[in-house]
């Protein structure tokens, strides 16, 4: 139930980067009074607020969805003056207590922002703009205030109250006159934050309890709340909190705060987690896990979202953005950390590869397309709308490029300064960057355009070799994107090596060059021998790589290049011409694939789950995305054909390579890695042999101690037509039936197969009884997952588009934010051939003519049509 307020005329006004005035009003501290329940709570809130400079303009506390009951300025009752959802306070004095109160309905609160509830559990969302849907306030991140928090509830039904801070007193009754069955408590966090950041939790919780001593010796109380029956799905993540914590000691010298870390799971939540201070609150899918329901994917992502919220409570929370076009100043900061912490604990080459593999996958296509922005956006209409992989991974990008250009041990002075000269303020990106110069004495001025310049940047490279000198050729080009048609040369880190065509040895040590200039050479001396080029190592730079390249050269580098990133990038690019040449109908030679993926197997040197990332085939949409426009079903069909030739010719290694298990209680580095390259390769017998491909898969399904043997089995038998399809699917639900998180995967497993019958088993599932629009996690496992399948998604009839319309329509209504996170898939309609095309744009357009529509839902589509 939200309130309407007046339509505001400003419903589709956009915010501008360049309109910002610092606040006019500031709130040194905030006191809460929440009553809760489900149906029906109120929240009092007691601002002291500050003149901030010299303005005579009124005090404005924006609200979404509420409405005052009363308000009280230094005492006084006053009658409320609106503009639009924003409450407007004239004030003559510099300093006054503003009180409101404000009832909300939790249990109806179905976009999951603000105050609601999650099977039971009362919880809090406040990022972006959440908090204005708790009570009336300036909800902007530059306005940092104390806060103090009381609440009360039912004592049986929320047995367990927590919010940001430490507990500093609680009891039975309310409001201290004993009433019946209810209980409080007051939480008080010593450290100004912006509402962003606040947070509580009300429910029947029981927790994992630790400890973890600091640095400095202090000791910290860590606590893991979910529900009684979840408690043993909790240790991998409570060892991933400690290891975090110890990690952002030893890497970037930062100590937790807090007496108190808590952290609460919850199954309705919009995305990942959430860093309040010393409240983190998750989405229960990246706490909980045992071998019997997590894959060892799920797994690391437990242990990387968990090590990211907690990084936040310095880069984010100690230090936090001044306003929302710098999110990337935390968000690219903080993922940058998190992927060094899962490289340390785990096997750094493989994490880049999937860092860079998710980076290609969605950023990419998205800095490509109608979406595309600088990683700090110049301007939004909802800011929900720029929680991208842009201003996310390219971001981790930049900080990463910066740490390539400086060296590490300038980097962590750079960091220490930032964190030292920023604790406590609300600060820029720019911030981040001249602390970074000032700790380094390097000029960052040019790099400065990764934040500001949108589209990835194409670099080409030849090494020219005659007479002697050994030449490389470079040049870069940035496309037009929205908003910006002409762009300036960029700072690009290239980490490259010479290798001998003849030795495979690295005829010149690895060096950084750093291309500045629109079209640059670079000369090397003493180079006797043939060399080929090996360039953009461990993906020094988010760039698109086009290296002329003599036949041979990659079947070579992906043999011999020292570098193993460099090593499955060959053979990457050795595989994606052989598929781009066969999606154009050409005639195409699998051997050299073949032949590459054949040494790769047999290679004693190479790490299983290297060679489980190494023969995986770029997807569908990868393929689609290097060609001028896509055509799903040529694409689908080269990649089979492939696919099965593979199986074909290598039957005998790749079985092998599937006997090979690991005990699902064994979550050492070297037991995933055979187990990654396991279901590889089953996946590839499948391609070769669906008869024997069902067989092993169903053998592999019905003896797996673990989910990940499990749900790999059960991934490559949705694809096949055979009779263990079924069955395994059957088996799979009645086994796993009360277990949310895993009937998740059960969705999306069907929704990601590749079979002609796909969309209609889609449809099929969304009137299946357990799906739900009002869960997250379940719509994005049937319908993100059908939107990501690029042949099950793209059929000619334009189906898939109509349903995914009818889908983000519905979401709408109930989650905006959930609903707009479906258009990009649309939106990508100029990159298809023009039938499909044409039908995309359709649905777009359908879409855009409902009334009604979400800001989110608009902006997106909006500028999908421009
Ligand atoms: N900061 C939150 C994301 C909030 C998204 C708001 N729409 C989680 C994270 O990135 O850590
Ligand atoms: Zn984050």
């Amino acid at each position: 139930m939200d309130i309407r307020t007046a339509p505001a005329a400003a419903a589709h006004a956009e915010t501008r980067r360049g309109d910002y005035r610092p606040p006019d009003w500031l709130v040194p501290e905030v006191a809460l009074d929440f009553t809760l329940d489900p149906d029906r709570s109120t929240v009092r809130a007691r601002l002291i607020v500050e003149r901030n400079g010299a303005h005579d303009r009124p005090l404005r506390l924006e609200g979404d969805g509420i409405a005052a009951t009363w308000l009280k300025v230094d005492g006084a009752p006053v009658e409320p003056v609106m503009d639009g959802p924003t409450l407007v306070i004239a004030l003559s004095g510099d300093r006054a207590t503003i009180e409101t109160e404000v009832a909300l309905h939790p249990a109806a609160n179905s976009k999951l922002m603000g105050l609601y509830a999650s099977g039971g559990i009362l919880c809090t969302q406040c990022e972006s703009q959440g908090f204005r849907r708790i009570s009336f306030h300036p909800d902007r991140p530059d306005v940092l205030s104390v806060y103090t928090v009381r609440m009360s509830a039912d004592k049986a039904r929320f047995p367990v109250l927590l919010a940001n801070g430490n507990c500093t007193a609680s009891g039975d009754g309310q409001d201290g006159n004993g009433k019946e069955g209810r209980h409080w408590a007051e939480w008080n966090d010593p450290f100004p934050k912006p509402s962003y950041l606040f947070a509580l939790v009300a429910g029947d919780l029981a927790p994992n309890r630790d400890s973890f001593t600091t640095m400095s010796g202090r000791n910290v109380d860590l606590g893991i709340w979910v529900r009684e029956a979840d408690l043993a799905k909790t240790a991998h993540a409570m060892a991933a909190l400690k290891s975090s914590m110890a990690w952002d000691e030893r890497t970037y010298g930062r100590e937790y705060d807090l007496d108190l870390f808590n952290i609460v799971a919850v199954d309705d939540f919009n995305f990942g987690a959430m860093e309040n201070k010393g409240l983190n609150i998750f989405n229960s899918r990246y706490i909980l896990a045992d071998a019997d329901t997590a894959t060892d994917g799920d797994f690391d992502a437990i242990a990387g979202v968990v090590a990211h919220e907690y990084f936040h409570n310095w880069s984010g929370d100690r230090v936090t953005c001044r306003d929302w076009f710098q999110l990337s100043l935390k968000e690219g900061f903080t993922v940058f950390r998190d992927q060094g912490f899962s490289a340390d604990i785990g096997s750094a080459a493989v994490k880049r590869i999937d860092d860079v593999r998710v980076l290609r996958s969605a950023q990419f296509p998205e800095d490509a397309g109608p979406l595309a922005h600088p990683v700090r956006p110049e301007s939004y209409l909802e800011i929900t709308n720029f929680y991208t992989a842009t201003v996310y991974n390219k971001g981790a990008e930049v900080i990463g490029m910066m740490r390539t250009i400086l060296g590490p041990d300038r980097f962590r002075a750079g960091s220490d300064l930032y964190f030292d000269r920023h604790d406590g303020e609300a600060v820029t990106c720019e911030d981040f960057v001249k602390a970074m110069e000032d700790a380094s004495g390097i000029n960052l001025a040019q790099f400065r355009l990764w934040y500001s310049q949108a589209g990835t940047p194409t670099v080409t490279a030849r090494l020219d070799q005659d007479g002697g000198r050994t030449v490389l050729h470079l040049s870069q080009s940035v496309p037009a994107t929205p908003g910006q048609s002409t762009k300036q040369p960029m700072v690009i880190p290239l980490r490259t090596a010479l290798i001998g065509r003849d030795s495979g040895a690295e005829l010149a040590p690895a060096q950084v060059i750093l291309l500045t200039e629109a079209e640059q050479a670079i000369a090397f001396d003493g180079i006797t021998e043939p060399a080929m080029l090996s360039i953009n190592r461990d993906f020094s730079a988010p760039i698109i790589l086009d290296v002329t390249r003599a036949a041979g050269e990659l079947e070579s580098l992906a043999e011999h290049d020292p570098n193993p990133f460099a090593r499955y990038e060959a053979l990457q690019e050795l595989m994606l011409r052989t598929l781009i040449a066969g999606a154009n109908g050409e005639p195409v030679d699998p051997a050299p694939v073949i032949e590459a993926m054949r040494r790769t197997l047999a290679s004693n040197a190479l790490d299983p789950a290297f060679k489980g990332e190494a023969l995986l085939l770029p997807s569908e949409s990868m393929i689609g995305d290097r060609m001028p426009l896509v055509d799903p079903d040529a694409i689908h069909d080269a990649r089979e054909a492939l696919r099965r030739a593979i199986g074909v010719a290598l039957a005998d290694p790749l079985a092998a390579a599937q006997r090979e298990g690991a005990p699902g209680s064994d979550l050492s580095p070297a037991a995933k890695s055979i187990r990654r390259l396991r279901s590889v390769a089953l996946g590839l017998i499948a391609a070769g042999d669906t008869l024997r491909g069902a067989a092993l898969a169903k053998a592999q399904f019905d003896s797996a101690d673990n989910m990940t043997d499990r749900q790999g089995a059960l991934g490559i038998l949705v694809s096949l037509d055979a009779p263990e399809r079924q069955a395994a699917l059957d088996g799979f639900y009645d086994r796993y039936q009360a277990d949310s998180l895993v009937i998740d995967k059960w969705f999306g497993l069907q929704a990601a197969a590749q079979r002609r019958d796909t969309l209609a088993a889609v449809e099929a599932l969304a009137r299946h009884p357990d799906f739900s629009m009002t869960n997250p996690n379940r719509s994005r496992a049937l319908v993100g997952s059908l939107a990501m399948n690029q042949w099950a998604f793209h059929t000619a009839s334009g189906e898939g588009y109509r349903f995914l319309a009818d889908m983000i329509l519905a979401s709408d209504r109930i989650n905006p934010q959930t609903a707009a996170r479906l258009v990009p898939p649309l939106g990508r309609w100029r990159r298809f051939e023009p039938g499909r095309a044409a039908l995309m744009r359709a649905q777009l357009e359908r879409i855009v003519a409902e009334p009604n529509l979400s800001k989110d839902v608009f902006e997106q589509v909006s500028k999908s049509l421009a």
